[in-house]
């Protein structure tokens, strides 16, 4: 068994886009969103080292399907870097739906990237943007810090929480997702296609009280 105590050195809690516009009645909202927010609460208190993370949108973003004339939100499209789906207007720069949630509460946490702010690149990933090639630079603030083990939990379990994970593990991480911390979008499915691809590459799925 790997040692779960979470304050223990080298491990992480990475929290993911817990912002304003995921929850119901946000430009994007995740089903239950709201709900992750007292266990995340309570999982900070367990990590000394907390990383936060906000999607963080010019106005005009690529991922916008207002930004593509005569396309829908949830349309799928060809860009020069691949196929994206397209979303509705959210987590705008500086706006309250891109602020994270009031009640969200983890002053301890030392820093907060900010991904998806290059107008021609989305980034569901915390560590490398949509074009599988721009790194954000997590990787190497992490390694600095003598981190090794990296948990993860946010919104959404099926898109930014998932490619997260998939790129912490690929770059060495041992990587947890707290699946009961997360709430999916699940579009077509893909709440339960993430959890298949994510255990696939070495992802460990845990619920909180695994954690003790
Ligand atoms: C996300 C879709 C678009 C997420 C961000 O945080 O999961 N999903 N932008
Ligand atoms: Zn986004």
């Amino acid at each position: 068994m790997p040692d779960l105590t979470p304050d223990r050195e080298g491990a992480a809690l990475l929290v993911i886009d817990v912002q304003n516009d995921f929850m119901p009645g946000g430009r994007l909202a995740v089903t239950d969103g709201a709900a992750v927010v007292p266990l995340i609460n309570q999982l900070g208190q367990r990590f000394e080292q907390v990383v936060i993370t906000q999607d963080w949108h010019p106005a005009g973003h690529a991922s916008f399907a207002s930004s593509h004339p005569g396309c829908q939100p949830f349309e799928r499209k060809q860009l020069p870097y691949g196929l994206q789906i397209l979303w509705p207007d959210h987590c705008i720069q500086g706006s309250h739906g891109a602020q994270l949630h009031a009640e969200l509460n983890l002053p301890h946490a030392q820093s907060i990237l900010r991904k998806g702010c290059n107008r021609h690149i989305d980034s569901y990933s915390a560590f490398i943007e949509a074009d599988r090639q721009t790194p954000t630079g997590l990787t190497g603030y992490l390694r600095e810090r003598g981190i090794s083990d990296l948990y993860l939990c946010g919104l959404a379990l099926d898109y930014c929480v998932a490619w997260s994970a998939l790129d912490a593990r690929a770059a060495g991480f041992n990587t947890w997702v707290i699946v009961d911390a997360c709430r999916a979008i699940d579009l077509d499915g893909s709440g339960a296609a993430a959890l298949v691809q994510m255990e696939a590459a070495g992802v460990r799925l845990i619920d909180a009280p695994a954690l003790g």
